[in-house]
């Protein structure tokens, strides 16, 4: 009796703790890529969370501790402990960290100025740059260098640095980065450019190779991927937008991943949230320059959305209680294979 109850608990055990004896992220690494996650500042500090991020993650990136207003919210002031206390988290466990972002139009330092001229913002991009990556040499291997520089017909965003600087702000500021750590590996970052033939994916697409033919250095794009689930998704669409980047020899991150729904009928829209998750990790796993699969935090608790799309949410692979969803079940499935 005692001996039965003792082989069902170590069966228990053995099925709960994973079907294929892998993490999630070591099934992720087999595929090809580093599964990770976004993370509050602070939060890997809870060992509960921390066990969640060791088990999903190979690469991190801060949600909001690395953005200007965060960093620097003033012109002297430099707030580092959120950074450094996130690389040691990671060095500690073996995961990279990823820089996001160095320049975006949201969640700037009040000291930034559209009254500055070409020289003064292009003296203030060079000072942030070399300040934050002369730090960080060797310890952070990727940088978000640009965010959300499109609009979605295709023209450049007006911000401050496109308005004081001009349209060549971004190959400046890539130069720089690449001058000042000429080993990280440098991402444009964006949001709805992930199928070919919208009008924003096609301009960045066009955009980042002409980079490439004039020399400029720039390794990877960002697909944010925040969908939606009454959105289209067609997989086709992605999946030749990730090999026409391929054939000019740029790596992909999905790099803000997380799928809304409404939330006052959630199980009509579980299935075809399930397939779209499965969806992006057999993209991920398929296409060798999809280098990352990063979701937007892992549990709807701390999630972006219900703030920003009231009545949308269960977007990410753990619920509001930390737990495991049954779509989180089938992608580690798929990854374990
Ligand atoms: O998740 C971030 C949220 O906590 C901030 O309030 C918000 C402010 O703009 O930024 C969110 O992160 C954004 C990311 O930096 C860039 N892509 C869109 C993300 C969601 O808004």
């Amino acid at each position: 009796m005692k001996k039965i109850s003792i082989i069902s608990i170590l069966l228990i055990a053995l099925l709960s703790f994973s079907s294929c004896g892998k993490s999630f992220r070591d099934g992720a690494k087999e595929k090809g890529f580093n599964a990770g996650i976004a993370l509050g500042a602070g939060t890997f500090l809870d060992p509960n969370v921390a066990k969640i991020i060791k088990e999903n993650s190979y690469i991190v990136v801060s949600e909001n501790c690395m953005k200007w207003a965060n960093l620097r919210p003033n012109k002297t002031f430099w707030n580092w402990n959120d950074v450094d206390q996130l690389i040691k988290f990671a060095d500690e466990n073996g995961m990279q960290v990823k820089w996001h972002t160095l320049f975006w139009h949201r969640q700037n330092s009040n000291f930034i100025s559209s009254n500055w001229t070409r020289e003064e913002a292009l003296a203030a991009m060079d000072e942030h740059i070399t300040t934050i990556m002369t730090r960080y040499k060797g310890k952070i291997k990727e940088y978000d260098v640009v965010n959300e520089m499109f609009e979605e017909d295709g023209t450049m965003r007006k911000n401050v640095w496109y308005n004081t600087i001009g349209p060549d702000y971004i190959e400046h500021a890539l130069i720089k980065a690449h001058e000042t750590d000429p080993d990280a590996k440098l991402y444009l970052n964006e949001y709805n450019n992930e199928d070919k033939g919208n009008r924003k994916a096609d301009a960045m697409f066009n955009f980042v190779k002409d980079l490439k033919e004039r020399g400029i250095p720039v390794d990877g794009v960002g697909m944010q991927l925040h969908l939606d689930t009454s959105y289209s998704y067609v997989e086709e669409k992605i999946r030749r937008n990730i090999k026409r980047y391929a054939e000019i020899g740029i790596d992909i991150s999905f790099s803000e991943v997380d799928i809304r729904m409404p939330t006052d009928n959630p199980a009509a829209y579980e299935e075809m949230q399930k397939e779209r998750y499965l969806s992006l990790y057999k993209l991920a796993a398929e296409n060798p320059n999809v280098k990352s699969v990063i979701t937007w935090g892992w549990t709807d608790k701390g999630s972006w959305i219900p703030g920003e799309f009231p009545g949308k949410g269960n977007a990410l692979m753990y619920d509001a209680d930390g737990k495991e969803k049954p779509v989180y079940k089938a992608v580690k499935k798929f990854l374990c294979k």
